[in-house]
This record gives structure tokens, C-alpha cells and sequence, in this order.
């Protein structure tokens, strides 16, 4: 065969036909082993190629397409650690030796307040639009387990992740999961549950839910976090008994929401106590007080925290906030010095604004007082240099935000999505239609009942707001027409009961208007649903994709044509979690050279050659990779 490279084949050379290339010069072609997976690979290449990311909400390329420069983990002598060797000192180990009652203990019985890191869940999440891949956590994350070892957990796993994994990513969050578990063994995993709603957007039949959680805890996860976007107790205690019964760390949730300290909102400081009486009743291994919006301030946070801590001096509290209004890191020292044993926070370059507070900022201000987290400094801003280098690779998911804005204490809207909605006003020029979009927010909300506000409430009121925005409605005039208005689906799924129950009910007659005969139910929405029939999922799936795991099935059920929609992409291009971001992203300079392990031992060493021409006839280009000393070649539609 002929070994030399494209630029320097014959015909290349001569300049003749491009379309007959392949046929004429067969030699150039010749197949070897694993070819199926690897012309897969090139087949995304070249697309990449030649019409840019695919990738839904990339805008542009990365600002940082270096190498990224690995830091160094130091022990308390100031040697450098060997981190292939696995860290083994961590919280873990009393979950799996005293199961989750030992940990609750432990962690009550432990001084200082320790920090739950969200770098790998949230804080992406709420800045980069959920888009790090798991190759990029596996990659810190020998590191992160030896800077983080005192951490009452990560948040790696659950929200928005799981579905974006798949719909965007191209990966099977459970393989993230298994990989990242491998990798950290001695720190405990936390994960975002949706009560009755999973990590889905409406409530699933009960025996999913049960079935999700336990193969979550079978495949590495440790803590989960449930909540309910209505605080709906039944819809909660659905996602808390699933938690029981496949034996994890039960953190049942309140979500908080407006300003218990203003007599003038909805929700009190009684509202809370009361919802905590009923999460300790249902049975719970630690509280999480979830600020999804960034609105708890520090003095009403030093009010809460104290109040339950006093009502149940044995109930490990964990807070979570983001950090819109600025205003994170006060607020998560108030809760430690109140009596909090967790609170969240992101590494810097990943903390801030609609994200959680600072980790270094945290440490700093807890220094010296008896709540320090008890991390090593050193090494938590040694891990924040990846951080730093990979929040510049991720840049064209950047929403674009400035600074902290204390206007959330108005709109109320959460971290996750106002990043989401700016990020999309800022494709229309921010201006108006951002100043519009955050009022419609408040009167779609009041219009709804004012409604605890969190994913999937939230994406109601955001739905809600953005339809009246584009037909120029207001809150009289949503009153008005409720009869003849042809509702965003969700908002109906809402007043349907889909969501569960919202405290103080649902508006009237505004629901009934909109519904116009759909059904209302008036209980959680389990009790009309049919359960899942797994045994049919799993023929079903055997029949169309030959094999199927018991984690497929789960991510079918949560997700059905997200998963189809999956696969079909992983037929076409095979399994890119292979690929380094700075290849998945961005495509390379002509000539430049770069590495993917197809799997262990089996490297590629690929070159970007050339991009041909377009055939006027076809609308294609063919796109020519050196692979291993070989020319290959690929036929890409151009689609630009
Ligand atoms: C999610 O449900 O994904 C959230 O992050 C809610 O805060
Ligand atoms: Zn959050």
C-alpha cells in the first residue's frame, strides 16, 4: 500500500478529480482492525471540519486550545503526592462501614462545617450550560480526591446533567458515574433528585423512580438530594422512600423561596419549620435547605438554620446557594456560625454569579473560627488552576454575565436558568427584551400563585414569561384571555397537576380557563399513572439494540426519545467520549497533530490534511485525514 501522505500522493499532486479519488486509488484506503469505529471517529471529524460544532448553544470557539497544565497536590510536609496511587482518607469510608444513619451521626458529630465542592454539577450547570464533559472530570479527578478529601461530599451527578449528557454530549451519564467512581474513592457522591419528577421534568410513574435511584446507587452514588420544586410533601416523600429503599443517604429538601424576614411574602419562616417537621417525619438522614435562586440573605439564613438547628440539634443541615446577588458568601458563613454541618461551593474560576459561592473565599472567611472546613488551602487553589484553564476551553457555552445583580431579590429566578435566559436574550442584543423578560418573570409567577420556583416550576414561569413577551401580553391581559390563549404545554402540564400540588392551590380561574376540559388532578400525580412495565422496556430495547444494560433501561424510562435520539448518534459517530473537548469542539489547524486512545492500547494518531472543494453537484466535501501514516477520507455534506 501506498504509506505517504495525501499532500504527497501522485494525484493529489496533479490536481485531478476529487470525486473519483477514492475509487482510483484504492490504496490509500486500505481498512485496518478496529476501521469501523475509527472512520465513525472521522466521520465527526470531518463534519467538524466543515461545518463547524454541532453542538447546540456553541457559540464560536474555545478562547484556550493549549495544552492544560496538570497541578500539583502537596501533602501537609509539602511533598508532592503520587496521585496514580488512589486516595483513600475520606467520609466515604462511614457511609460504607456505618451505612447512612453512621454518616448522619458522624457528620453531626464533627466540629467544623464542612463543604460540599459542585464544581462537577452544579456550578457548570449554572455557568457553561451543563456542557463539561465527563472525559474532563476524569481527568482531575485523581487530584481532586487527594485537595478535597475532607469534603462531606461532590456533587457530581443528577439536575440537568443526566439528560444533557445525552442530548448534547453524546454520553451515558452512567458511564460518568462508574468512571468517576473508579477514580474517587474515598470522597461521598452527591446527586440531584426531583422527588416524584426524577431527573425529568414532570412526575414519572413511582416503580421508575424506585428503579432510578437504585441503580444510581448501585453504579456510585451516595447522597441524594431530593427535593421538590413545590415543596409538595407527597411528590417529595416519593424520591425520599426511593432513596430508602435502595439504601443511599437521604437528604430530603426544602426549597426556599422570596424572603421569609418580609411580612409582606408568601413564604414564612412557620412555612419552613413546618415543611422540616414533615421531611423528619417522612425520615431523613441530613436537611438540605436548597436557595436555588440565591435569595436566602445572610440574616434570614442565621434565622432559618438556627431555628431548625435548635428544633432538632440532631439533624445534620446542609445549605445550598447560588451566588447571583453576591451575596453567597456571607450568607454560607451565616449558616455555619447558626449551626449548618455543610455547606456548597464551587471551585473559584467556576464559583460566582448564577453558581455557588467561592470555595476560596469560604475557606478564607472560616479560617481560625471553629467551623473551618478543614481542607488543605494549598490544594484546593492548585485544583482551580485546571479549573481556570478548562472554564476557558468551555467558553463558547459562556452566557456572558458581568456581575452580581442584586435584582434577583425581585425576580427570583434561579441561577441555573437566568443564566439560560440571558444567554438567550444576549442572542437578540440583551437590552429590551432582557428588561421585559425578568418583568414578565415576576407577573407570570404572581400569575401562577406565586410558586416556589425551581426546576420544573421554573421552566413554567420562564415559559410562561417568554410567551407573554412575544404576544405582548401583561398580567391583566393573561386574565383576560385566559379562554382563548394558546398556553405553552408546560404551563397546562402545570395546572393539569403533572408538578404536584402548590401550597396555597392553584389559581382560579385562571386554571380552569386555560385548561378548558383537560383533567385536573388534585392528588400527586403517581397515583394516576401507570406504572412502568420493565419487563417489556427490556424486551423491547433488546429487540431494537441487541444489547441493552439495566442503567439503558433506567435512562429510557426517564427519557425515552432523548435516549433514541442517542443511540442513533452513537451508531453514526460511535462513542466520542474518547475524544479530548479541544477536539470535540473546535476543529484543528490544518497539519496539526494530535492523539485519541480509541480504547486501551488502541491509539490514533490523527492530522486534519486537507478540505476539498464543494462538488456544485452533490453539495459535498471530501475531507482528507492522515491516521496512523495513512490517508483517510471522508464525504461530508456541507450543510453551512
Ligand atoms: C435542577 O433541578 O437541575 C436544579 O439545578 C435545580 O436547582
Ligand atoms: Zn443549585
Amino acid at each position: 500500500p501506498f504509506l505517504g501522505s495525501l499532500l504527497t500522493h501522485p494525484v493529489f499532486v496533479a490536481g485531478t478529480c476529487w470525486t473519483t479519488f477514492i475509487d482510483d486509488t484504492p490504496e490509500l484506503f486500505k481498512l485496518i482492525g478496529s476501521q469501523n469505529r475509527a472512520q465513525k471517529l472521522l466521520q465527526y471529524l470531518g463534519d467538524l471540519a466543515v461545518n463547524g460544532s454541532s453542538i447546540k448553544g456553541q457559540i464560536g470557539e474555545s478562547k484556550f486550545k493549549g495544552e492544560i497544565i496538570m497541578p500539583k497536590m502537596l501533602d501537609n510536609q509539602g511533598n508532592e503526592i503520587d496521585v496514580t496511587v488512589p486516595c483513600t482518607q475520606g467520609w466515604k469510608s462511614i457511609i460504607d462501614k456505618e451505612g447512612p444513619d453512621g454518616f448522619a451521626k458522624a457528620i453531626r458529630a464533627n466540629k467544623g462545617c464542612l463543604i460540599m465542592d459542585t464544581t462537577w454539577r452544579d456550578a457548570h450547570q449554572s455557568l457553561l450550560a451543563t456542557r463539561v464533559r465527563t472525559v474532563d472530570f476524569c481527568n482531575i479527578a485523581r487530584e481532586t480526591s487527594y485537595a478535597l478529601n475532607n469534603a462531606f461530599a461532590l456533587e457530581c451527578w443528577g439536575g440537568a446533567t443526566f439528560d444533557v449528557a445525552m442530548r448534547f454530549l453524546y454520553e451515558d451519564p452512567w458511564d460518568r458515574l462508574r468512571k468517576l467512581r473508579k477514580l474517587v474513592p474515598n470522597i461521598p457522591f452527591q446527586m440531584l433528585l426531583r422527588g416524584a419528577n426524577g431527573v425529568a421534568y414532570k412526575s414519572l410513574p413511582d416503580n421508575a423512580i424506585y428503579h432510578f435511584c437504585k441503580q444510581a446507587k448501585k453504579n456510585g452514588m451516595d447522597i441524594f438530594r431530593v427535593f421538590d420544586a413545590l415543596n409538595d410533601i407527597d411528590q417529595l416523600e416519593v424520591g425520599m422512600r426511593a432513596v430508602q429503599e435502595a439504601g443511599g443517604v437521604v437528604e430530603g429538601t426544602i426549597c426556599y423561596s422570596g424572603d421569609m424576614l418580609n411580612p409582606k411574602k408568601k413564604y414564612n419562616l412557620e412555612y419552613y419549620l413546618e415543611l422540616v417537621d414533615k421531611i423528619v417525619k417522612i425520615g431523613t438522614h441530613t436537611l438540605g435547605i436548597k436557595d436555588m435562586a440565591g435569595v436566602l440573605k445572610p440574616k434570614a439564613a442565621r434565622l432559618l438554620v438556627g431555628s431548625i438547628r435548635k428544633k432538632y440539634p440532631d439533624l445534620p443541615i446542609h445549605v445550598h446557594t447560588h451566588d447571583s446577588a453576591g451575596t453567597g458568601v456571607a450568607s454560607m458563613v451565616a449558616c455555619a456560625e447558626a449551626g449548618a454541618d455543610a455547606v456548597d461551593a464551587a471551585t473559584d474560576s467556576m464559583s460566582g454569579m448564577t453558581s455557588q459561592p467561592s470555595i476560596g473565599a469560604i475557606l478564607a472567611s472560616l479560617e481560625g473560627t471553629p467551623y473551618d472546613p478543614g481542607l488543605n488551602d494549598h490544594n484546593v487553589r492548585a485544583l482551580d488552576q485546571y479549573w481556570s484553564q478548562l472554564r476557558l476551553l468551555y467558553s463558547p457555552f459562556e452566557a456572558g454575565l458581568t456581575g452580581p445583580d442584586a435584582e434577583v431579590y425581585e425576580h427570583e429566578i434561579p441561577g441555573g436558568q437566568l443564566t439560560n435566559l440571558i444567554f438567550q436574550a444576549s442572542q437578540l442584543g440583551l437590552g429590551a427584551q432582557w428588561l421585559e423578560t425578568k418583568k414578565a418573570y415576576e407577573q407570570a409567577n404572581a400569575l401562577l400563585g406565586d410558586i416556589v420556583k425551581v426546576t420544573p416550576t421554573s421552566k413554567v414561569v420562564g415559559d410562561l414569561a417568554q410567551f407573554m413577551v412575544s404576544n405582548k401580553l401583561n398580567y391583566d391581559d393573561v386574565i383576560a384571555k385566559a379562554k382563548e390563549l394558546d398556553f405553552p404545554e408546560s404551563v397546562l402540564e402545570f395546572f393539569e397537576g403533572y408538578m404536584g400540588q402548590p401550597y396555597g392551590g392553584f389559581p382560579e380561574p385562571l386554571r380552569t380557563d386555560a385548561l378548558r376540559g383537560r383533567r385536573k388532578m388534585d392528588k400527586r400525580p403517581g397515583l394516576y399513572l401507570e406504572p412502568v412495565d420493565f419487563a417489556k422496556v427490556r424486551k423491547e430495547l433488546k429487540e431494537k439494540y441487541n444489547t441493552v444494560s439495566e442503567t439503558d433501561v433506567a435512562s429510557y424510562v426517564m427519557y425515552p426519545k432523548v435516549f433514541e435520539d442517542y443511540r442513533k448518534f452513537v451508531d453514526k459517530y460511535g462513542d466520542l467520549s474518547v475524544l479530548a473537548t479541544k477536539y470535540f469542539l473546535n476543529k484543528p489547524d490544518i497539519g496539526e497533530e494530535f492523539e485519541v486512545e480509541l480504547e486501551k492500547g488502541k491509539v490514533l494518531i490523527l492530522k486534519l490534511l486537507a478540505i476539498g472543494p464543494l462538488s456544485e453537484s452533490t453539495g459535498q466535501r471530501e475531507v482528507f485525514y492522515e491516521m496512523n501514516g495513512e490517508v483517510r477520507q471522508v464525504t461530508i455534506d456541507d450543510t453551512k
